[in-house]
């Protein structure tokens, strides 16, 4: 199993992607609204991470995110207002899917670990939310909608 963890009770979930195998080795892919429930807007991608970083510390307004460890491992933390859980990435055929409002942090990355993110608009530093309790806030005011 690569990815180990405590499952919330929505809007974040494990995504499998296909491997073709053969002697030469393994061959993964994803299709935007296929694979992933959403046309992918932007790759993006961390790497030469001190093991010691912390990253993330934020949630997004409308945007969904896929992360993957491409290779080596990270933790993934989750919290998406009413409950927290976490995940061990490091299988690079399995993915983490989050949606909008959910609070996530990321640590313990391994020496030489890469983060790939597939998101489902560009960029837009307008679309984070990087204060808690605004984001605490958010979560209560789009549940009572
Ligand atoms: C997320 C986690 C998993 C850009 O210019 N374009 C981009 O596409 C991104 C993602 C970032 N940036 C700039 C914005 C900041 O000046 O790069 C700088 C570092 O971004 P940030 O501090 O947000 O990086 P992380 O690793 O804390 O968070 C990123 C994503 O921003 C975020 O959406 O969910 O990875």
């Amino acid at each position: 199993m690569g990815v180990t963890s405590r499952m919330p009770s929505g809007s974040v979930r494990l995504i499998d992607l296909p491997v073709v195998s053969d002697p030469r080795g393994d061959l993964t892919f994803v299709e935007g609204c296929n694979h992933v429930p959403f046309a992918i807007a932007r790759v993006y991608y961390l790497y030469n991470v001190p093991v010691d970083a912390e990253r993330g510390g934020h949630a997004h307004k409308v945007l969904q995110q896929v992360v993957f460890a491409l290779s080596g491992s990270f933790r993934l933390k989750i919290d998406n207002g009413l409950e927290q859980s976490e995940f061990w990435l490091r299988n690079p055929r399995q993915g983490v899917l989050i949606d909008r409002l959910i609070w996530r942090e990321m640590d313990a990355f391994s020496q030489g670990a890469v983060c790939m993110v597939l998101a489902s608009h560009p960029y837009d530093e307008a679309d984070y939310i990087r204060d808690y309790d605004t984001f605490l806030r958010a979560v209560r005011d789009s549940s009572c909608l």
